[in-house]
């Protein structure tokens, strides 16, 4: 009788067992099936053919990468950003991160803007690259999490290509009509030249109205010249940024420098950590 007993709930545990293992197996499939298929392995390099380079100025380039089929999706989280991995001049291995400007939603494709430097070493492959060439490429990466109104507003505050993370969560969210997020961009740059996507910023100012702004700030503006000049300071961070609040974020991406500068500006001006965020 007992024998017989154990013997019984030995059996009703292996089954137990196996049913666990069959439902966990098949959601497995089922969340991977669901999953949108994206292109890249956050582990693996995956090398993609540059299509079509755009020369934008002296020293900045629009590359058009083809994925493997027409309709493939990239498959990158907005805001987040690719790690490519190129040679410099004398042929040493470099990785770099960078934001395309396309979205998920660019069904065949991703594009790189990229300023190129004459003394950097990712710079010096990207100037070399010709269109056939592939580029290797691995993905996502990035602690930014996006969801469609998780704040009221988003202050930005951006330097030379720091630009590229921002412009993707700006075309995110107005793309997506029912996303309400405001944003409130500050964009730094030497020179005139220097500013990136200004008709595609300009664009979206236009468009809507009441949703995007943006403020340009030049170390050496041109003689004409409505928006900011020098440095971004505590003022204008006051001015054209939403004030702190639990329900605002401000993001920030530039040169090392002044990432630091606006960080103490913001701690000064009493954002909290929380409402800070740095690419
Ligand atoms: C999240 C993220 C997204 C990015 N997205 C893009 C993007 O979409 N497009 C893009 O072009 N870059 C982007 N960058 C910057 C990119 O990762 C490289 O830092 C940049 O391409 C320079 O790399 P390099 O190897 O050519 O230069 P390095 O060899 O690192 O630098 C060599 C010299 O180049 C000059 N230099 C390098 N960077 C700067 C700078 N920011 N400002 C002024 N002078 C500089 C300096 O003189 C420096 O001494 C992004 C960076 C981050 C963190
Ligand atoms: C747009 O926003 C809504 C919610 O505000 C969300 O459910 C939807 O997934 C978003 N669309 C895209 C394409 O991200
Ligand atoms: C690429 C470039 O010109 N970057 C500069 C843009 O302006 C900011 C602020 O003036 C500088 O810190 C960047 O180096």
């Amino acid at each position: 009788m007992e024998k017989a007993q154990s013997h019984k709930i030995g059996m009703i545990s292996i089954v137990v067992a196996l049913v666990a293992i069959g439902a966990g197996t098949a959601y497995y499939f089922y969340f991977l099936n669901k999953r949108p298929k994206g292109c890249l392995d956050p582990e693996k390099f995956k090398e993609f053919k540059l299509v079509k380079r755009t020369q934008l100025s002296h020293n900045v380039a629009n590359f058009k990468f083809a994925l493997p089929t027409p309709s493939s999706v990239l498959g990158l989280p907005i805001g987040q950003h690719l790690s490519c991995r190129g040679k410099d001049c004398v042929g040493e291995v470099v990785t770099k991160a960078y934001t395309p400007t396309t979205l998920d939603s660019d069904l065949g494709y991703f594009e790189l803007v990229i300023k190129m430097y004459p003394q950097g070493s990712m710079s010096h492959h990207f100037r070399e690259m010709r269109e056939g060439d592939y580029l290797a490429v691995k993905g996502p990466k990035g602690r930014f999490k996006y969801q469609p109104n998780q704040v009221r507003a988003f202050g930005m505050l951006a330097g030379g290509t720091g630009i590229t993370p921002m412009f993707q969560v700006a075309r995110a969210i107005t793309e997506n009509l029912s996303d309400r997020t405001n944003i409130h961009l500050v964009y730094a740059n030497v020179t005139y030249e220097d500013i990136l996507l200004k008709d595609e910023l300009d664009n979206l100012a236009s468009k809507f109205p009441n949703r995007f702004s943006v403020y340009y700030v030049l170390n050496q503006p041109p003689e004409e010249w409505d928006g900011g000049i020098g440095f971004v300071s505590k003022e204008m961070i006051q001015t054209y940024c939403p004030a702190p609040a639990p329900d605002i974020q401000i993001l920030r991406c530039g040169p090392p420098l002044m990432n630091k500068a606006m960080a103490v500006h913001l701690d000064a001006l009493g954002y909290t950590p929380k409402m800070q965020f740095q690419f």
